[in-house]
């Protein structure tokens, strides 16, 4: 891409452009829910779809000339429903928060309770945090994990359940390192008469590709975000079961949105037909394998994991025996141009400012082409920082790493 029409009408702001790439270009990109998309879906976000008006659903527009913005749409309905399996699909929230928010204000009433993984073990801001619209407007109860396993107390959660009698499950969460069991969750919401919600943003690349069990087959809403391990534009999505399909399509538009962003449904579609592509099931199975590898890398240098390890693709680091915080972690790692994020750990004793872990994700590294042994040197690289706060080694790791997978873009400044 050449972006000449950018230089030349705003050169303040194609030299930002310029440097984001060279920082993408240069640094690891480890942070769990990013990616790097296809120039296929890079293009598609930039396109004519953008000057298009279309409040309302295919066939039921409240403007005229949508005749090929409907088409457009329902292919990406049909591809996202087919990844899935669902009955329904909703392509146009345009966030995960939005998509979450939606299922809410369809099933819920002000005041109504809700039970959600804790944040500060791994749930999400959306998931009922007091500072967000969740928070704000539900009586929202949390769920977490055991001490000792770090993995979620599915029993607790039961007996939470049954003496809180909430009207909604969320499972879901955005620093969880292990498989979460949809199945058992969703027995729990049935036997107390719940719904059940399942926000599958970091792993639905996972589950398109067969790799973790698909919440579609036993939650009644399904949310994600399409940008993280699913590897398309930002921007989010719901399924569900058919009968709640007018509700949840009603809390989208005229609810709580107003004209869907055509441009960035387009790169959905996009990004789904990539999604039912063989090779996209092999992209995810590396994105699995490298973590794997990553944490085994960790632990032998000394690094604690939340939980020991990884059944997906993040890693949750505990840095309290390597006696710094997530924050200067970050910072440190970033002085090696290797990118991450500063993450609370269960239980955590340090602010969620200072924080006492790391995050850690391998579907943006993949994407760039690294494999197994690529991981045995990105450990070595954040054992350096870490442990031994050798920026400039780490460094020469990284530049080495980066010059041999090259972003695969065409950027011609
Ligand atoms: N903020 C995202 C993450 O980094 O996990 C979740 O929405």
């Amino acid at each position: 891409m050449k972006f000449e029409n950018l230089k030349r009408v705003d050169n303040e702001v194609y030299e930002t452009l310029v440097k984001e790439y060279e920082r993408q270009e240069r640094n690891i990109e480890l942070i769990a829910s990013e990616n790097i998309v296809s120039e296929a879906v890079m293009e598609t976000m930039g396109s004519y779809f953008t000057n298009k008006y279309a409040e309302g659903y295919p066939d039921k527009r409240y403007y005229g000339g949508c005749q090929f913005v409907d088409e457009m749409e329902s292919i990406a309905i049909k591809r996202l429903k087919k990844i899935f399996g669902a009955d329904h699909a909703n392509v146009q929230p345009h966030s995960g928060s939005q998509a979450n928010q939606a299922v809410y204000l369809a099933m819920l009433n002000y005041g109504d309770k809700v039970l959600g993984m804790d944040l500060s073990q791994g749930g999400h801001l959306t998931h009922g945090s007091p500072v967000n619209i969740s928070g704000i407007n539900y009586n929202f109860i949390a769920y977490g994990v055991n001490p000792e396993t770090e993995t979620i107390d599915y029993d607790k959660l039961r007996e939470i359940a049954i003496s809180e009698k909430p009207k909604l499950i969320v499972a879901g969460a955005s620093a969880y390192p292990r498989e979460i069991d949809f199945k058992r969750i969703s027995e729990i919401a049935k036997e107390i008469g719940a719904y059940f919600m399942v926000d599958m943003a970091h792993i639905a690349g996972l589950v398109a590709a067969g790799l973790h069990n698909n919440p579609c087959e036993c939650a009644d809403f399904v949310t994600s975000t399409t940008h993280k391990t699913l590897r398309g534009p930002r921007g989010g999505i719901i399924l569900c079961k058919e009968e709640y399909a007018k509700k949840i399509d009603k809390a989208i538009f005229p609810g709580i949105q107003g004209g869907p962003l055509e441009h960035i449904i387009a790169s959905k579609a996009v990004c789904f037909k990539e999604a039912l592509e063989e090779d996209f099931k092999e992209y995810q199975k590396q994105v699995v394998k490298n973590a794997a590898v990553l944490a085994d890398e960790l632990k032998k240098r000394g690094f604690d994991l939340v939980s020991g390890g990884t059944d997906n693709h993040l890693i949750l680091v505990n840095l309290v025996s390597k006696n710094m915080s997530g924050r200067e972690a970050e910072t440190l790692l970033d002085e090696a141009y290797i990118t991450v994020n500063k993450n609370s750990i269960p239980f955590d004793k340090a602010s969620f400012v200072e924080t006492s872990g790391i995050r850690i994700g391998t579907p943006a590294v993949t994407t760039r082409g690294m494999v197994e042994e690529d991981m045995i040197k990105i450990a070595e690289a954040i054992d350096l920082v870490v442990t031994h706060r050798d920026i400039k080694n780490a460094q020469n790791i990284v530049i080495e790493l980066t010059g041999k997978y090259p972003l695969n873009y065409n950027f011609e400044k």
